[in-house]
């Protein structure tokens, strides 16, 4: 498959997909996404790959939605009855945010540079983010009269809580990716030239563990933000019996009693 705004990388069980328009600090316009689509649909259909890694060319990770884009008309800036931005959530962002948190298999954001807008939401969709230290995080949207999308708006007080999510959705300043990792936005920041090593090992590390279970946790995690207790507990139950039925789970559990590293298999 060959792309013009990403590039998709296969290899040892991690798929790497690059937002690649550098010039415009990787913002999203209809090409992007379309392509981003035709990536996951294949990662999707591809039991070989068993972590994804999101990562921007160039300076930047993705400052959101290409502006230059979005413009109605010369005269009249305002889109006048929201009808083309809502269109463009529709179409390209929430079903590339809903496929991210669904994707059965971790997917870590390695935050090279900048994450603006829909691109610091995209970020955070994904299950691990780890961010070069020069990286920033804005959530730039009330800059230009938007409201966080995204998915920004749940993610945000999930993470840092309420008063942070509204400081940062309402002055739209931007926090340094050691600030984002103290308030519990990312996993963690590390030394810009460390990023790709970093990220990279933790992806190939997942790839290899029992990627059923990981998926499985997931979607764990997902549910949990609209369950309560008894409702989490009857899926934990769920989803533990289906983690039981595993492979990975009896390769687990022999590995440890035979005193030997597992060797899971994902299946
Ligand atoms: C850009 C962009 C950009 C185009 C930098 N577009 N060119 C969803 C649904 C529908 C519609 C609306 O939006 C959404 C979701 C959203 O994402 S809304 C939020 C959109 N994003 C923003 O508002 C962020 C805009 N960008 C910025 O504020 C700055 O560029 C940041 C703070 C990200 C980086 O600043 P600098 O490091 O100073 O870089 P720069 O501003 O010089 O940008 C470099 C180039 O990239 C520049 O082009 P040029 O030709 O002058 O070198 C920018 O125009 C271009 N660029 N973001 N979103």
């Amino acid at each position: 498959m060959s792309f013009t705004t990403i590039q998709v990388e296969t290899a040892d069980g991690v798929a790497t997909i690059t937002l690649d328009r550098p010039d415009k600090l990787n913002s999203f316009n209809e090409t992007m996404h379309a392509e981003l689509r035709n990536a996951l649909t294949a990662i999707e259909g591809d039991a070989g790959v068993r972590a994804v890694l999101l990562t921007g060319a160039g300076r930047g990770f993705c400052a959101g939605q290409d502006l230059a884009d979005v413009l109605p008309d010369e005269d009249n800036l305002a889109d006048s009855d929201g009808a083309e931005l809502g269109d463009i959530l529709e179409r390209n962002y929430n079903p590339l945010v809903r496929r991210l948190r669904a994707l059965n298999r971790p997917i870590i954001a390695a935050v090279n540079g900048v994450a603006a807008g829909a691109g610091a939401n995209i970020a955070l969709a994904c299950d691990i983010v780890i961010a070069a230290r020069s990286a920033k995080f804005i959530q730039a949207f009330c800059k230009i009269g938007l409201v966080p999308d995204s998915g920004g708006t749940h993610t945000l007080p999930r993470l840092v809580g309420p008063a942070r999510a509204a400081g940062l959705a309402m002055l739209g300043e931007a926090i340094d990716a050691d600030t984002a990792a103290q308030w519990g936005l990312i996993w963690k920041s590390v030394d810009d030239d460390a990023l790709m090593t970093e990220a990279g090992g933790l992806a190939h590390h997942l790839a290899t563990q029992p990627t059923r279970a990981l998926g499985l946790i997931k979607r764990a995690l997902n549910e949990s933000a609209s369950n309560d207790l008894d409702a989490q507990l009857d899926l934990e139950y769920e989803l533990q019996r289906i983690a039981a039925s595993t492979d990975d789970y009896a390769e687990g559990v022999a590995a440890f009693l035979a005193k030997r590293p597992p060797v899971f298999r994902g299946r």
